[in-house]
């Protein structure tokens, strides 16, 4: 018999090798053989009757964990039994289909844990106390259908949102999806913009190219002499498909040059050359990058000349006055201050003889790919730090060929996936930004334009319903929980709060009602890859749901129901019916994609979309006559008019430095003298998978503190450390490391927030700590940038 929750460790796999295999992953064999899978075979015959026939069937999960791996899940007997994943035998060089990391070997302990939820509940202590009584699903859907009409008639369907979730964004259909088609069948609902994932670099990289698409395949790196990755650190993160490249031209002796406060796993696994700087500093760096490259000779005239606006001041755009070129900021024109390395080297702490160097080899390499995470635009100053990047690739002529890179954003414009559910119209045309969503709920009149809100000059209802399906954004990755749950428990504010998970979460305890949704393995569904990765996987249902659980889809559907709209709602459609809906309408809306039918999909199990190379705006500098920049200008904007007009101290025309809010030089800084930053880590994503055990074992919550910084506060390895600030109290042990500068701290995102009765977090959780202060640009959030001390505990 196959006991699910009794055998910790998969046949054959001791829990010691599961841990050493998964951080050797990135090591393994590349095997150059064909793709030639056939439909998961039977492994083992049941014609001896005892031992059941073993299905090995490849699939991915639906998390937004910046990969898309083929796992194989071994079932039997209607049990996932094993994971593992794209054999060696299957891999295709020529078409690097990612394979199981960590998180993906882990899955089975996320699916069968005996905390997971099971039945459907409704709270009955205080709200955020965490005490609930299962309940059955018919009065669960009653609970919500009589809540929905009751709210919408009292303050209108503006009242009704859907909260960042992003446990099923790597997916084609989903329970929030879902929620959103009834909501705007039933009068609407209030939208939020912007990604706490990229929304800051994405809202700024249009400034410079006109669009935010300034991404190319990884294939065209390959003859790419140097790379710097620029708070990046993809061995974790993943990002498509960048550690099969990184690692080929790593081996074909590609230089890479790390730019992180931290020795990040992307370091030790790739760097020739780390450059640890402080955080939110990196305009600095970049101002006094160029200004070496400038005043050495080493900027592409030729390409400056030819393709941009804004680089001197024979070069500017009418009605700006004297001074505001890039070479007149750079060489202190109106303020006397000449942007040197020594200038930087007190902002950044990066020794001016490194930024020289950075700056020729920079300069020099070409082409040379400056690429950037998204680490640094999650911080208060993150547009400026995205657009400064494109400002270096521009006057080095990197971008629009081949091998170099454009800066900024770095996503992939015209990516093909599937179209997802038919959705329609939304009535209510306002939208808020996500950061003003906990505003929204307290006081909406107080959300103005100027805050982030569109579509209208002001909200005619506080957010009155929640819906958080698969995210653990109430009380866990929104920055400053702490105001956060002081307006979710205010039960005379957000009346209703619906929430699914598999686990009882920090904001899962917020919810009125809390359903048990299935987990990927039990629902139907196709995944789809992100950044620079190219393919469709389905995710195919491998196993019945046990207990009461439900997909959200099937109970929104009795909702509906309930409100009378099911027809319109379900379009007489199971779930899986709609993932063969979207399949089809993906195939009609790319023809000259050939995707296979559903049924060849079955068997196939994946699709790859065969592009070729992508160079981002290579048509744009090929033929700038016939394709100029989608810009005012039709130029690269190194100074931008449209920033410039907006006379905001913090959105220079030229993104160059200026100190950030609870930065380094933030006044702040004497109380609170360390700069606390998070990086995402291997074993989760984001909060996702924070209860399984074997993850757990991987890598614990711990603050990395440089070891000048600890012995200074008399704190020794491991001792436990009192993080905190005006914000919050958290308590974890010391990781002293010398893989974080002095004058920085890092916790690892997604820890789950375990107050105690006095509310200091012992969970590590890092937004006790953040900040809810709003981008000045893209209205969007600085999760990184914060201020802090630490003593011992
Ligand atoms: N393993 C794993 N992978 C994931 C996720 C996960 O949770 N776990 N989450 C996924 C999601 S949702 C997203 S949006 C992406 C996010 O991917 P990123 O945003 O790129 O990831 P981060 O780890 O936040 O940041 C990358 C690096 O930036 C560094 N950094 C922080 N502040 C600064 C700074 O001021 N300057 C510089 N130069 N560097 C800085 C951090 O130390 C870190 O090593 O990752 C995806 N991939
Ligand atoms: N300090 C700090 N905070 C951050 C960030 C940071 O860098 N630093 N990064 C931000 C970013 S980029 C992101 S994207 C957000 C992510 O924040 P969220 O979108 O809230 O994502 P998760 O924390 O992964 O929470 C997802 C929840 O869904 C549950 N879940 C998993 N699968 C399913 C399913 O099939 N159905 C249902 N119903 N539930 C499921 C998981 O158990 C988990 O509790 O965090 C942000 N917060
Ligand atoms: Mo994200």
């Amino acid at each position: 018999m196959t006991d699910k929750y009794n055998n910790d460790s998969p046949p054959g796999i001791s829990r010691r090798h599961f841990v050493k295999v998964s951080s050797a992953l990135a090591a393994a064999p590349l095997v150059g053989v064909r793709f030639a899978y056939a439909n998961g075979g039977i492994k083992n015959d049941t014609s001896a009757g005892t031992v059941p026939a073993e299905r090995i069937i490849p699939t991915c999960s639906s998390f937004d964990c910046g990969g898309k791996c083929d796992i194989r899940a071994h079932v039997q007997d209607g049990i996932v039994t094993r994971i593992t994943t794209l054999p060696d035998a299957e891999f295709d060089p020529e078409m690097p289909i990612m394979r199981a990391c960590v998180r993906g070997r882990g899955y089975r302990k996320f699916v069968y844990h005996p905390d997971r939820l099971k039945y459907p509940m409704k709270r009955v202590g205080k709200r955020g106390e965490g005490k609930f009584v299962r309940i059955t699903w018919d009065e669960a859907t009653t609970l919500i259908a009589d809540n929905l009409k009751r709210i919408t008639e009292k303050y209108g369907p503006a009242s009704r949102f859907v909260h960042n979730n992003t446990a099923v964004t790597g997916g084609a259909f989903s329970g929030d999806k879902m929620a959103r088609r009834l909501l705007s069948l039933t009068g609407g609902y209030l939208e939020y913009y912007h990604s706490v994932s990229m929304g800051n670099t994405g809202a700024a990289t249009p400034y410079t190219y006109g669009a935010a698409a300034s991404g190319n395949t990884l294939d065209t790196l390959s003859e790419t002499p140097l790379v710097i990755l620029w708070g990046h650190n993809p061995t974790e993160t993943i990002f498509g498909h960048t550690n099969h490249y990184f690692q080929q031209m790593k081996q074909n002796g590609t230089r890479f040059i790390v730019v992180d406060p931290r020795y990040s796993d992307t370091s030790s696994s790739l760097a020739d050359q780390w450059i640890p700087l402080r955080p939110a500093t990196d305009n600095a760096l970049m101002d006094a990058m160029m200004y070496v490259i400038i005043s050495e000779n080493l900027h592409d005239q030729a390409f400056i000349t030819r393709y941009t606006l804004g680089f001197d001041e024979g070069s500017m755009p009418e009605g700006v006055p004297a001074n505001e070129s890039l070479v007149a900021y750079l060489m202190g024109a109106k303020d006397g201050i000449k942007k040197t390395p020594e200038w930087a080297e007190a902002i950044t702490h990066v020794p001016a003889q490194t930024i020289r160097q950075l700056a020729r080899d920079y300069a020099t390499a070409k082409p040379a790919a400056l690429i950037q995470g998204w680490g640094p635009q999650r911080h208060n100053c993150g547009e400026r730090t995205a657009r400064g990047s494109t400002l270096l690739a521009t006057i080095t002529g990197n971008v629009g060929i081949k091998g170099g890179w454009a800066g900024g954003y770095g996503g992939i414009g015209n990516r093909k996936f599937t179209t997802g559910p038919e959705m329609p119209d939304n009535p209510v045309k306002e939208k808020i930004s996500i950061m003003n969503w906990v505003q929204a709920a307290d006081d909406a009149s107080k959300v103005t334009p100027a805050d982030g809100l569109t579509g209208g000059d002001r909200l005619n209802s506080n957010i009155r319903l929640l819906f958080s399906l698969a995210g653990n954004y109430l009380a866990n990755q929104n920055p400053d929980i702490n105001q956060a749950v002081k307006v979710l428990a205010d039960e005379s504010k957000i009346e209703f709060i619906v929430q699914s998970d598999l686990y009882l979460t920090p904001s899962a305890k917020y919810a009125d009602v809390l359903l048990p949704e299935t987990s990927f393995m039990e629902r139907w569904n196709i995944g789809e890859t992100w950044g620079t990765a190219n393919y469709l996987i389905l995710s195919e249902k491998l196993i019945e749901p046990e207990f009461e659980r439900r997909s959200d889809y099937d109970w929104i559907r009795e909702v509906a129901q309930k409100l009378g709209v099911e027809q319109e709602f379900s379009l007489g459609r199971s779930e899986k019916e709609w993932i063969v809906q979207i399949w089809e309408n993906s195939r009609k809306a790319m023809p000259d994609e050939h995707l296979p039918t559903f049924d060849e999909l079955l068997v196939q199990r994946r699709h790859l979309f065969k592009g070729k190379p992508h160079i981002a705006f290579a048509d744009n500098i090929r033929d700038p006559q016939n394709h100029p920049f989608p810009t005012p200008s039709g130029k690269i904007e190194i100074f931008s008019k449209r920033l410039y007009d907006m006379h905001h101290p913090e959105i220079p025309a030229l993104s160059h430095y200026v100190p950030a809010h609870e930065g380094p030089e933030d006044p702040l800084a004497a109380k609170y003298p360390l700069q606390l930053i998070t990086w995402k880590g291997k074993n989760r994503a984001n909060s996702t998978q924070y209860a399984n055990p074997w993850l757990q074992e991987v890598q614990t919550q711990k603050l990395w503190i440089n070891p000048a910084d600890a012995s200074h506060r008399h704190i020794a390895q491991g001792d436990y450390v009192r993080i905190h600030n005006d914000r919050g109290v958290t308590l974890v042990p010391a990781e002293v490391t010398q893989r974080i500068m002095p004058g920085v701290v890092a916790l690892q995102a997604g820890s789950w927030w375990q107050p105690d009765a006095n509310g200091v977090d012992h969970g590590g959780c890092a937004n006790v700590l953040s900040s809810a202060r709003i981008t000045a640009l893209a209205k969007g959030n600085s999760h990184q940038t914060m201020l802090v001390e630490v003593a011992k505990a």
